[in-house]
């Protein structure tokens, strides 16, 4: 799973970034800090099982404080993106190709209204345009990739209508395109039946569905910390009823993980709580105190760093989190306990999670059980998010 990190210059999302991963990236107040991508592993938090069955369980990746699992995906920081990147503006868009791998993005919007179009400061900057020209770029994005082959296979597939999704997905094969989404684009929208007959705008329009498809984005609304956040907020809610919007201080939690990481708080990411548990200079504390009174006990998210990564893999890509549990024994050879979490798409049945852990097991399937109920379960059995099951084989 890979979630790419996009947006305008200086909206915060090296620190976004920073704050999900704790990796060493440039941070700064200027436009196109960033030029090269940044990678790195941040986390989701999922309950985990180990509460149900009373053990401690030993995570072979990511890790568990008190019983919240944080189980990995990859993240992806690029440069900022401005209006005419398509055209070669700013730093042009061509970066986006180290995207093509992206299941989501992360839109990250500067809601303090205090970057222009370009990351450079300004007052009272209207966030909803930020939005639109971002979602027109990549839309661009990808119309640049589609149009390069449309004309050479749209003739082609004229005359063999059914192979046409097939040849699209093709030409945008490498960008986690599959064919299902190219049919729902065209169920979507009123296309005319000619391929021939499509016009320019119609090209632009399929293309953008395609993108918003294959690409689906959620909003990561930064920096709330600041006063004029919060109307901007509401602003950016009411324009864009239909998008996924949470409302989020990347500054804060890179604050709170550093001072975790640093052993001055206790804070599990995601909590609306820390502790400070170290004697702290008056001047940190007051910063973490106001952290607390302004955002944490403001904001039913907490900072919404941990939230826009959770919604992001758990409502805009719809997949849940599955334990590989044995119904008599919960660990593994090694003797770890509870050793995996993984992330899996929702509708999944017990045979694709067999599939999953390894061909053969998808095999040579016999029957999953579940470990919490000890029941026993079919290969259509349909996965439920925190499920713990074992696969018997032959
Ligand atoms: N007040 C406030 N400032 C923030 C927040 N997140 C980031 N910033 C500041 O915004 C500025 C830009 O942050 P970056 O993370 O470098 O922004 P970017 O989007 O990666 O910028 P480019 O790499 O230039 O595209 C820095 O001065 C950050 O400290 C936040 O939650 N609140
Ligand atoms: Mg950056």
């Amino acid at each position: 799973m890979l979630i790419g990190l996009v947006g305008k210059p200086s909206v915060g999302k090296s620190t976004f970034f920073k704050a999900a991963t704790l990796a060493e990236v440039e941070i700064a107040s200027y436009p196109f800090t960033t030029i090269k991508a940044n990678n790195g592993v941040g986390y989701v938090r999922v309950d985990c099982l180990e509460k149900e069955f009373g053990v401690k369980c030993n995570p072979q990746k990511g890790f568990c404080i008190k019983g919240q699992r944080f189980v990995p995906v990859e993240l992806m920081d690029v440069a900022g993106l401005v209006p005419g990147a398509h055209e070669g503006k700013g730093l042009g868009n061509q970066f986006l190709d180290d995207l093509t791998k992206a299941d989501a993005f992360i839109h990250v919007v500067d809601l303090s209204g205090t970057t222009d179009n370009e990351g450079k400061p300004v007052k009272d900057h209207d966030v909803c345009s930020d939005v639109k020209f971002l979602e027109k770029e990549l839309n661009m994005w990808y119309y640049n990739i589609f149009i390069k082959a449309w004309r050479s296979f749209a003739r082609k597939a004229e005359q063999e209508k059914s192979k046409f999704s097939e040849a699209i997905t093709k030409q945008f094969s490498g960008l986690k395109v599959d064919e299902e989404h190219v049919k729902e684009a065209m169920r979507k929208l009123n296309l005319p039946e000619k391929l021939s007959q499509w016009k320019e705008d119609h090209l632009l329009e399929f293309a953008s569905m395609l993108r918003k498809l294959s690409k689906p984005m959620i909003v990561a609304a930064n920096k709330i910390d600041i006063q004029k956040a919060k109307e901007n907020y509401e602003k950016l809610k009411k324009e864009f009823s239909d998008l996924l919007i949470i409302p989020c201080s990347a500054d804060s939690e890179l604050a709170l993980r550093q001072a975790a990481k640093a052993e001055i708080i206790e804070y599990i990411p995601g909590d609306k709580e820390f502790t400070i548990i170290k004697d702290v200079s008056d001047k940190q504390k007051s910063a973490l105190e106001r952290i607390k009174k302004d955002i944490l006990e403001v904001y039913d998210q907490g900072t919404g760093v941990q939230s826009v990564l959770n919604s992001a893999v758990f409502s805009l890509l719809n997949y849940i989190a599955v334990f590989p549990a044995g119904a008599s024994k919960l660990a593994d050879s090694k003797g770890n306990v509870l050793p995996d979490c993984f992330l899996l798409p929702k509708g999944s049945t017990a045979l694709d999670f067999a599939f999953f852990l390894h061909t053969d097991f998808g095999k040579g399937f016999i029957k999953a059980i579940n470990a919490k109920t000890k029941m026993v379960l079919g290969k259509d059995y349909v996965l439920k998010h925190r499920d713990g099951l074992e696969i018997i084989t032959k």
